[in-house]
């Protein structure tokens, strides 16, 4: 149980726990209801006010979940049976209103501290504890300590000069105003088109005087093709709920969706195209997540997916230079190897007048200045600015800490030339620390709920063996943190993945290594490594 002891701490007590966890998202919370009803004193520690991890930072106007409702919750029976989310794709303030009922029913705040961010740790051999500190000032000892913090925690700001002679308001995506920013009759500026830009400027589209656009990079967005869900629609998708939710386990991305196990040269371009309609009309990631199984490995079935977007976007854009820049006759990167997102009207909104776009790599940002963002046309006049920057992914949550591991070096020192992780989960020399959604593991590659349920598992069991076994220490080897490096290093080779500058790989932040930063052999293989790594009596690390 929980104890406190009498060192410096908060109130003067340092905290004593089993396991603290980090971050009250899908996968911290998943880990705080399963580990106390397994009798492990446990804790999260979230650096928000609110639950819901990415849910709770990333209010921005239009922030929405690009999984189908179904699969975009916990799949435990007593959960989703009262649970309705009233639109297929949910907003992120319905998301929200979903954690605090999860929270209602599992009376999940009780055992987490809010406004707490966990800022480095230390490990103390003689106890075989952490000492891990928070910004309120806090030391806790823990033995083990599991980091849940999202592949997005740390938001990604480019180094724009300027930036602090704006005088309008500014802010990144990722941080934005809890209490909002009403857009209505502003004159807008979003600086990048990944997921969150194109929800942004969807948003600002509709409710702002000017919507400037500042894009790098064109995002091939697939259509969301949204929908209300009344109470029949409810019914009959929860006929199917026990079926998606364990289809998720047998997928690639851990969706209710799989690819077509046929080379898309396979078929006549007829045959092919009306396939293509088929998975088109659907909507959401069926034209990325189960489309030809060789569409991210092979560059004509790529070409051929590409082909078929870029004249459908293109039939929705009236000025054939703006198609040109939005959805160029040539592929700016491989069809889905730079995360698509799912998109409403977003392509139809170049159409209105008070929507312009700037070509970055035509003009590139010289400065922000006072009254908005110069490029070389001149100065774009601005009142708000969104930077839609994205985030050093994956890795960026976990290297921002300051955790010393047994070498007094920290993660990012260790991972300096690439990450080095056992199935992505722990690394050599930071003994007793886990990570859910960890670089190498499917993190970034996986509908993050059925994640946090799957790999989730995966850690409470390891948790409870070390228990059963009556070990208090577990730390990986490092050769079997290279051996998963060098598989993961195989698995992607083969694919397009490499060709594209993405977050995936690691590029778009400058001087990041250039690696794939998630397990590109799907969740199903994913699993089965830690299936063979159990079976051999959890080779790779060492306990005691
Ligand atoms: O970030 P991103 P995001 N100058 O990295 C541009 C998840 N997510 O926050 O492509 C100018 O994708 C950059 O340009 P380029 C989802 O997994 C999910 O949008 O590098 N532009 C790019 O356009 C997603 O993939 C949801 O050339 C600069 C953009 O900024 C992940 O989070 C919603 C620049 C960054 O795009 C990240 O998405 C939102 C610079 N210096 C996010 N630097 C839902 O499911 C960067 N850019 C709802």
């Amino acid at each position: 149980t929980a104890t406190q002891t009498g060192q410096v701490g908060i109130g003067g007590k340092v905290e004593e726990l089993d396991v603290l966890v980090v971050g009250a998202g899908f996968a911290g919370l998943y880990q705080l209801d399963r580990l106390r009803k397994l009798g492990f004193s446990v804790k999260i520690y979230e650096a928000g006010a609110g639950l819901g991890g990415i849910w709770y930072w990333n209010c921005y106007p239009g922030a929405r979940v690009d999984t189908n409702a179904p699969i975009y919750q916990y799949s435990r029976e007593d959960l989703w049976r009262d649970w309705n989310f009233s639109e297929l794709y949910p907003g992120w303030d319905e998301v929200r209103q979903y954690f605090r009922y999860v929270d209602e029913k599992l009376d999940l705040s009780r055992d987490i501290r809010f406004n707490t961010r966990v800022t480095g740790a230390e490990f103390d051999e003689d106890s075989r504890q952490w000492l891990v500190r928070a910004d309120d000032g806090s030391t806790t000892r823990a033995r083990y300590v599991v980091l849940c913090t999202g592949f997005a925690a740390k938001p990604y700001l480019p180094n724009l000069e300027g930036l602090e002679d704006f005088g309008g308001t500014w802010h990144h995506t990722a941080l934005w105003p809890q209490d909002g920013l009403d857009l209505t009759g502003q004159r807008v500026g979003v600086i990048g088109t990944g997921a969150s830009g194109v929800q942004v400027i969807q948003e600002a589209g509709r409710d702002a005087a000017s919507v400037t656009v500042f894009q790098r990079t064109p995002n091939l967005a697939l259509p969301m093709r949204q929908r209300k869900l009344d109470d029949e629609a409810q019914r009959r998708l929860k006929e199917e709920y026990p079926a998606r939710f364990k289809m998720r386990a047998e997928t690639f991305a851990a969706f209710d969706m799989d690819f077509i196990p046929q080379s898309a040269a396979d078929l006549s371009p007829e045959e092919r195209t009306a396939r293509y309609e088929e998975l088109w009309a659907k909507g959401g990631f069926h034209f990325w997540l189960a489309t030809f199984q060789d569409v991210l490995f092979d560059q004509n079935s790529n070409n051929s997916a590409y082909e078929f977007w870029r004249d459908k976007v293109r039939a929705r854009i009236k000025d054939p230079a703006l198609a040109e820049k939005l959805a160029p006759t040539d592929p700016p990167h491989p069809f889905g190897t730079k995360r698509p997102c799912l998109e409403q009207n977003y392509y139809d909104i170049y159409n209105q007048d008070n929507v312009s776009l700037v070509d970055l790599r035509e003009t590139p940002i010289q400065r922000i200045v006072a009254n908005g963002v110069q490029t070389a046309d001149g100065v774009h006049e601005l009142d708000i600015l969104v930077l839609a920057t994205g985030f050093d992914a994956v890795t960026g949550g976990l290297t921002a800490l300051d955790i010393r591991g047994t070498s007094g070096a920290t993660l990012q020192d260790k991972w300096a030339d690439g990450v080095e992780a056992h199935l992505g989960v722990a690394t050599a020399n930071f003994p007793n620390l886990l990570f859910v959604y960890g670089p190498q593991s499917p993190s970034g590659f996986c509908n993050g709920p059925s994640c946090a349920e799957l790999q989730g598992d995966e850690i409470i069991d390891l948790l409870v063996h070390l228990r059963e076994q009556g070990v208090t220490r577990i730390e990986t080897t490092p050769a079997a943190d290279t051996a998963w490096r060098e598989h993961v290093a195989e698995l992607v080779a083969p694919s397009l993945f490499v060709k594209a500058d993405s977050w995936y790989m690691g590029a778009n932040i400058p001087g990041k290594p250039r690696e794939m930063l998630n397990y590109p052999g799907g969740l199903p293989t994913y699993l089965q490594k830690w299936q063979e790594c159990k079976d051999a009596g959890y080779e790779g690390f060492v306990t005691s």
